[in-house]
């Protein structure tokens, strides 16, 4: 294995806000990612693949559901050990991120903040270790920023329910064991519930042609009557306040793990300008090139500190969805931008898969897209501001 050159960039010594535990867990991941992650990951996307033998691995390494409590199985870490985590992975790539976020925040969180104990004891410790793989379904075919208008339907059977409608753009869903899936009853008030594999009626088609995340799995759901017994309802959510609960905890995620996309982009051009000689001197040298990096470390630096107040927040109860939506919104424009930055300091190399940002670029594209457009994330701040609703 080529040796890792990797040095995190940290400017403000943001090392010291962190505990010695937050840190070793950072460490271990931190290492994972360049044992495991980086020497496969550009063959597996160029593949468009995922590397689903890292599933096993990423329970193995505390992965999944880390602030969930021990006793169903999660490591009972906080929240900022959780944002190090997903920083660490999507240094890796995003994809794999993807992976252990959908499976922390919006398949474990529900689980546990709205399930019954029979489903914490039956799904929890198995998603943990990654002997059970899950996905969220929420958006469909017609309804992606307002998923209060979704059409996918339970109807009371009175022993069971009957699922019918279809969910798209799902993480995981073609390879998920369970689904987590939100569905309007005849009163038209959101139920989630649990979606097993292999229900009668049910189908995940792939959907292929992505030049984004193309190490993650995307799919649709497709419910035709499917029979959803009774026991597979969360008892402790109705209305949309339930989804959108989950994706306040995936989008906190996000607002961390996109620094570590950031954050490689940055090691990569800083060391590549530094090799790199034109005009008879390292490009390094240049005031434009030096603008470049001196701008991408300003920014990440700003991410850095804002990620870490919020999961302060979070770890006291008080991070609000509108402080969420700022940081996921912020934190990932700036990632985007940074990747674009960061390919132009390496020129034509810059193109090629021997460096990570063209790989990262796209899958921003993709992350600022999905847990809530960017766009919406500003109509939510907007909100927050001026108490005027601007989405409708
Ligand atoms: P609105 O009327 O504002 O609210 C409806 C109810 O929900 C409550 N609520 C929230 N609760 C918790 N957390 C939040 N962030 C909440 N936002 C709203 C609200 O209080 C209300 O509760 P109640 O009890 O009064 O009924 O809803 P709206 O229909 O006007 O929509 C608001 C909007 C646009 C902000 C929201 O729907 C939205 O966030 N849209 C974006 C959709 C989105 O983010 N989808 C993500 C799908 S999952 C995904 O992308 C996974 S990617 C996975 C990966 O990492 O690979
Ligand atoms: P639309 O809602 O159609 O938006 C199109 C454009 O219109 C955007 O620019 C948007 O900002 C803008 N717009 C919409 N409404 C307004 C408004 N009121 N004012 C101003 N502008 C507006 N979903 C899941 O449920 N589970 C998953 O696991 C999941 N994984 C995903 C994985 C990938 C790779 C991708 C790309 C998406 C995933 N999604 C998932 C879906 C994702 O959450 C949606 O794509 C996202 O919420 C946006 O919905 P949309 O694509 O339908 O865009």
């Amino acid at each position: 294995m080529a040796t890792v050159q990797y040095t995190a960039p940290d400017h403000f010594l943001c090392d010291e806000l962190f505990t010695d535990e937050q840190k070793i867990v950072r460490g271990a991941i931190r290492d994972w990612v360049d044992r495991s992650v980086k020497p496969i990951i550009e063959d597996y996307y160029e593949r468009a693949t995922c590397p689903v033998h890292l599933i096993k691995e990423l329970g193995e390494m505390g992965a999944f559901g880390p602030f969930i409590p021990q006793e169903y199985g999660g490591a009972g870490m906080d929240y900022t050990s959780y944002g190090l985590i997903m920083q660490e992975l999507e240094r890796g790539d995003s994809g794999i991120r993807s992976m252990a976020s959908v499976q922390t925040s919006l398949v474990m969180f529900p689980i546990y903040s709205f399930g019954s104990e029979e489903q914490k004891r039956k799904y929890l410790p198995k998603l943990a270790t990654g002997e059970l793989l899950g996905c969220f379904g929420l958006t469909e075919p017609n309804h992606g920023s307002d998923p209060g208008g979704m059409k996918t339907n339970v109807k009371d059977m009175g022993d069971h329910y009957l699922l019918n409608g279809s969910k798209m753009w799902i993480t995981n869903s073609t390879i998920a064991d369970i689904g987590v899936v939100w569905a309007k009853n005849e009163q038209g008030v959101v139920l989630g519930m649990i979606v097993e594999k292999g229900m009668s009626g049910f189908t995940a088609p792939e959907t292929h042609g992505k030049w984004s995340l193309r190490a993650s799995v995307t799919g649709e759901m497709v419910f035709d009557n499917v029979k959803i017994p009774k026991e597979n309802i969360f008892p402790g959510v109705k209305g949309l306040r339930g989804p959108l609960s989950c994706l306040n905890s995936a989008r906190y995620g996000i607002a961390w793990g996109v620094i570590g996309a950031a954050m490689d982009c940055y090691d990569s051009a800083l060391r590549y300008s530094l090799e790199r000689q034109q005009f008879g001197r390292p490009i390094a040298g240049f005031q434009l090139q030096q603008k470049k990096l001196a701008e991408a470390l300003t920014e990440i630096t700003k991410a850095q500190l804002l990620a870490w107040r919020l999961g302060v927040l979070r770890n006291e109860g008080k991070a609000t969805p509108a402080q969420v939506s700022m940081a996921k919104r912020n934190n990932v424009n700036m990632a985007l931008q940074i990747a674009r930055e960061m390919r132009q300091v390496h020129g034509a190399m810059g193109i090629t898969n021997d460096y990570p940002m063209m790989r990262h670029m796209m899958n921003l594209e993709s992350v600022i897209t999905y847990e809530g457009t960017h766009d919406v994330h500003l109509l939510i701040t907007g909100n927050e501001i001026t108490g005027i609703q601007a989405f409708s």
